[in-house]
């Protein structure tokens, strides 16, 4: 896992120098869901494949800005889901983007997954890594130096509520503004890496991407995105669910398949359960 680990850190260095230098502009492609892909999320995607396909360890790779797995070596062990940078259009606007890096093992599948990273491009460039525990490094002068273990408190104060809220169900609306109510805070930036990681450094709180009328099974991609995050929260003591069940249940049967989720401490996780198992 060192070397996956490693080649990770390899790719964030150079994905740090496109980010800070790089062309914005969209690209003429669009990605399998259908969102056009900018020329900074190819370029992120070609950095990490170059750098996955020099590790004889890894058997095969997937990308969110690819349709296809990619097969590397027959005898290799882990399987890589990858979004190279999520939330890429925020680069724009100068707010915080992530990379996102699920590890599987025999298949591309909630079950399966071993160890999930995710790496934030901030102010500073952080690595949070998740295999027995969850330990962050941050980039300083060219290394990623170890910070500290990041553990979820029972309970936080943060409310982050993803997608488009004239499409919510009315028992989600209501779960929100209950939770606003009780004096939680709005913390939303529209990049889930940021977003959840303020969530794991500040202690707790929940982060919701639910589905909604527009897009009844959500907008995140469960082998990218979510079972990599789910893998993290479950890791700091934290949970991660659909709303119905955890979200390392969830079956996949296509790899580009989202999922409603939601992540958080304890406390806001049972109550979302309870709401849910209520209205669903
Ligand atoms: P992307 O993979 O196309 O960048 O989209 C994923 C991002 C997440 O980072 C974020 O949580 C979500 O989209 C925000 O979506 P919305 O603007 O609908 O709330
Ligand atoms: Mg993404």
């Amino acid at each position: 896992m060192q070397d996956i680990i490693k080649a990770i850190e390899e790719a964030s260095i150079k994905i740090k120098e496109l980010i800070e230098t790089g062309d914005t502009a969209k690209s003429e492609q669009e990605n399998s869901t259908g969102d056009t892909q900018l020329k900074l999320d190819i370029a992120s995607d070609v950095i990490i494949e170059d750098i996955f396909k020099t590790i004889p360890r890894i058997k095969a790779i997937v990308s969110e800005e690819q349709e296809e797995i990619v097969n590397l070596n027959k005898d290799g062990e882990y399987l890589i889901a990858y979004d190279p940078l999520d939330g890429s259009s925020l680069v724009d606007v100068n707010l915080s983007v992530g990379s996102i890096y699920g590890i599987y093992k025999d298949n591309f599948d909630a079950k399966s997954i071993i160890a999930s990273v995710y790496v934030v491009f901030g102010p500073r460039v952080e690595m949070v890594v998740a295999i027995d525990d969850v330990k962050m490094y941050r980039l300083k002068k060219g290394k990623f130096e170890f910070i500290q273990t990041i553990v979820l408190n029972e309970k936080g104060n943060l409310n982050a509520p993803g997608s488009t809220q004239n499409c919510w169900a009315p028992f989600h609306k209501e779960l929100i503004d209950d939770i606003f109510n009780d004096g939680y805070r709005l913390r939303y930036s529209g990049g889930m890496v940021p977003d959840l990681h303020q969530i794991l450094l500040k202690g707790g709180g929940l982060f919701s991407y639910p589905g909604t009328t527009d897009r009844p099974k959500g907008k995140l991609r469960q082998l990218f995105e979510v079972f990599p995050f789910a893998y993290t929260y479950e890791k700091a003591n934290g949970q991660a669910v659909d709303g119905f069940k955890r979200a390392l249940e969830v079956e996949t049967t296509h790899i580009h398949d989202t999922t409603p989720c939601f992540f958080g401490s304890n406390t806001e996780i049972n109550r979302v359960l309870e709401v849910y198992k209520k209205n669903g």
